[in-house]
């Protein structure tokens, strides 16, 4: 099986039950566990500052799904958590982003693996760091510590 990691992200309407849901639904993704997830992390908004705290997650998973087909799944989990597309990096229920895949390297016109922000966001770094040992390295961007402080 191929291993994923994702980030989660919530700050709207009980952003843990979101997460936590969130979470629960991967697993019952068709051909598809969850196999380890990060604490929660309360995090101040990174861009636009009026607007709530988020909390924060990683998990890894194993699935049998192609990175377009997972992506597809995903957004569909997003939907159910009536997730609206109203502004860039504003709030929002349930934010689901492809990290990594195995170790490839993709630039779809849907989706770019790695997720090209994630070495900028502590938000998602520190709790990859959490469930990851401390010579994981990144395809592309090389040791994972080198862009935590
Ligand atoms: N997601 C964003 C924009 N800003 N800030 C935090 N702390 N956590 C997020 O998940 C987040 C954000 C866009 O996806
Ligand atoms: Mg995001
Ligand atoms: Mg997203």
């Amino acid at each position: 099986m191929n291993t994923v990691y994702i980030a989660l992200g919530s700050n709207l309407n009980n952003p843990i039950y979101h997460i936590e849901k969130g979470i629960r639904q991967i697993n019952h993704i068709p051909l598809t566990y969850v196999e380890r997830r990060s604490s929660l992390y309360k995090t101040r908004p990174v861009g636009p500052q009026n607007q709530a705290d988020f909390i924060n997650s990683v998990i890894r998973i194993k699935t049998d799904l192609e990175p377009i087909e997972l992506l597809n799944q995903l957004q569909n989990i997003e939907k159910l958590h009536h997730r609206k597309r109203l502004k860039k990096w504003g709030p929002r229920t349930l934010d689901l982003d492809i990290l990594l895949y195995n170790d490839i390297e993709m630039n779809h016109e849907r989706l770019v693996i790695p997720h090209p922000e994630m070495i900028n966001r502590d938000f998602v770094l520190i709790p990859l760091r959490e469930i990851t040992n401390m010579n994981f390295t990144l395809p592309k961007y090389g040791k994972l510590t080198k862009y935590i402080e």
